[in-house]
């Protein structure tokens, strides 16, 4: 459920937790048919899974890109009406496409191949104008110790703070000194827990990461970064793949609104 100061508190804190946006039945079944996934990849899709540890999916974090074309019912989650309105009460706009979403598969462990490190969703877009929204669905509940998403509160007012990455081995201490080192943040952590299924919308500029999962049973999580009729594609861009990748609308779903609102950078999608 959205409450009216939703808009009010996303732009103070850079961050805000919806609640009931799901059923719990669709998410006990997404989490469900992941774990397949992990274990029976299939082949003939763009979605991919990638393990970050050598060993495997059962030793450290592991990734499926685009898990929507290989999951009807993550694909289904996405395109819920409550989701959507859930971003345009926040963001007060019309139209939101998924321009890209993974799932993340986090078993206990803490070492540096199972955490997140600090970063901002936008030093990765440098293709998109503007800020967008991201949305963390965690598939299991979120306690402290089970690696939640931890946030800078307020960050997001800093613009672009460096330093630091999401896929950076030093630990989150380290990190955060070098980001300290060049820049002058306000460090106020908070951490986003909560029953599986809540959502947790970023904006593209705070900062966030995450911690190794200490809670004892495996971490299933989804993040989409989501763009809105604000967002300009820039394609003369280093990153081209991703400019193809917003222009592919099986990719990159318009979950709501109409895509003649869209820019795709001189291009009909
Ligand atoms: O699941 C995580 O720990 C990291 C997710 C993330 O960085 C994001 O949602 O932007």
């Amino acid at each position: 459920m959205i409450e009216k100061t939703a808009q009010a508190d996303f732009e103070r804190d850079g961050f805000i937790n919806v609640h009931e946006v799901f059923q719990p039945s669709e998410i006990v079944d997404a989490r469900n048919e992941l774990e397949r996934l992990y274990r029976d990849f299939p082949v003939g899709t763009a979605a991919r899974l990638v393990p970050y540890h050598p060993d495997g999916i059962d030793a450290g974090q592991a990734r499926i890109d685009h898990p929507h074309l290989v999951s009807p019912l993550i694909d289904s989650l996405l395109r819920a009406p409550t989701f959507c309105d859930a971003v345009r009460s926040i963001l007060g706009v019309k139209t939101v496409q998924v321009w890209y979403c993974h799932a993340l598969r986090k078993p206990g462990a803490t070492d540096s191949a199972n955490h997140v490190g600090w970063h901002q969703d936008g030093q990765y877009a440098s293709f998109l104008t503007g800020s967008f929204i991201t949305a963390w669905i965690p598939l299991v509940d979120i306690a402290a110790d089970s690696s939640p998403l931890i946030y800078v509160s307020g960050s997001h007012r800093q613009g672009a703070l460096n330093g630091s990455g999401f896929s950076h081995k030093a630990t989150l201490e380290e990190l955060k000194s070098s980001i300290l080192s060049h820049n002058r943040v306000e460090w106020r952590e908070t951490i986003a827990t909560g029953p599986a299924g809540f959502v947790s919308f970023h904006h593209s500029d705070v900062l966030h990461g995450s911690a190794g999962n200490e809670g004892g049973g495996v971490r299933y999580s989804i993040a989409c970064h989501l763009r809105t009729e604000r967002n300009r594609l820039l394609p003369e861009n280093d990153y081209k793949d991703a400019v193809s990748q917003i222009r592919d609308t099986e990719l990159s779903p318009v979950v709501c609104g109409s895509v003649d609102a869209l820019d795709f950078g001189g291009v009909t999608a």
